[in-house]
């Protein structure tokens, strides 16, 4: 059965592949399933008919007959368990993988979200200026300790599996602020994630929708 994925009708984004969605769609290329976007405007995602299987109103979501998921880290899992491609056989392997998975979204996107909030939501309160190396500085706590654990490594454990997708399309999300191009080993893995042609394929899925015409 052909999956049904929901998506910004616009991304604020303007196609930059930001939007969550992305690393949906790239999982969904790595493992070779099709699928269908729905898309979304902001007061739809609000909807009833949104909320029945999204209860905080956003995007995405992923259906597949009557299975309704949201959360992208729990997605991502949901594909990987039932594909061949993303997490490795070796029982601890994959254990490890799945930790990769949690480390991006619990551990490693809080701060750069908050970077997020920061320099775009905050920008024009009188603390922001303040406040503003705290937050920075978090960033960097976090990216010198994953810095140095990847070293020279291509990805995280081994081959490359769902906790490089979602560490790198966390961390994706720090190119604009400068902060990325600091740590250059980091860089160059993002670099590494976007070659890849799943993803090629998923950013150009989004961009086809989302960029200014
Ligand atoms: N933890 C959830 C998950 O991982 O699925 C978070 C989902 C989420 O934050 N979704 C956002 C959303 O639906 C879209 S991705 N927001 C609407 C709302 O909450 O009402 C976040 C996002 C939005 C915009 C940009 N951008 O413009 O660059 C980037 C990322």
């Amino acid at each position: 059965m052909m999956p049904t994925i929901t998506a910004f009708d616009r991304s604020p984004d303007q196609g930059r592949g930001l939007a969550r969605d992305t690393r949906v769609r790239w999982a969904l290329e790595e493992v070779g399933q099709a699928y269908e976007v729905r898309y979304l405007s902001s007061a739809a995602m609000k909807a009833p008919d949104h909320l029945a299987i999204h209860p905080f109103g956003q995007i995405p979501t992923y259906e597949e007959g009557s299975l309704c998921l949201f959360e992208t880290g729990s997605i991502v899992l949901h594909l990987a368990e039932r594909h061949a491609g993303l997490l490795p056989g070796d029982s601890d392997a994959r254990a490890r993988a799945i930790s990769w998975m949690f480390a991006a979204v619990n551990t490693i996107e809080p701060p750069i979200l908050d970077l997020t909030t920061a320099r775009i939501f905050e920008a024009d309160k009188p603390w922001s200026a303040e406040r503003l190396p705290l937050v920075k500085d978090r960033v960097r706590a976090r990216m010198a300790q994953l810095s140095a654990y990847l070293g020279a490594a291509e990805w995280l454990d081994g081959a490359f599996s769902a906790g490089d997708l979602l560490m790198v399309s966390v961390l994706l999300r720090l190119r604009m602020s400068g902060i990325l191009d600091e740590y250059p080993n980091l860089a160059a893995y993002v670099a590494r994630g976007e070659a890849r042609p799943a993803y090629a394929r998923a950013f150009a899925a989004q961009f086809a929708v989302n960029s200014p015409s």
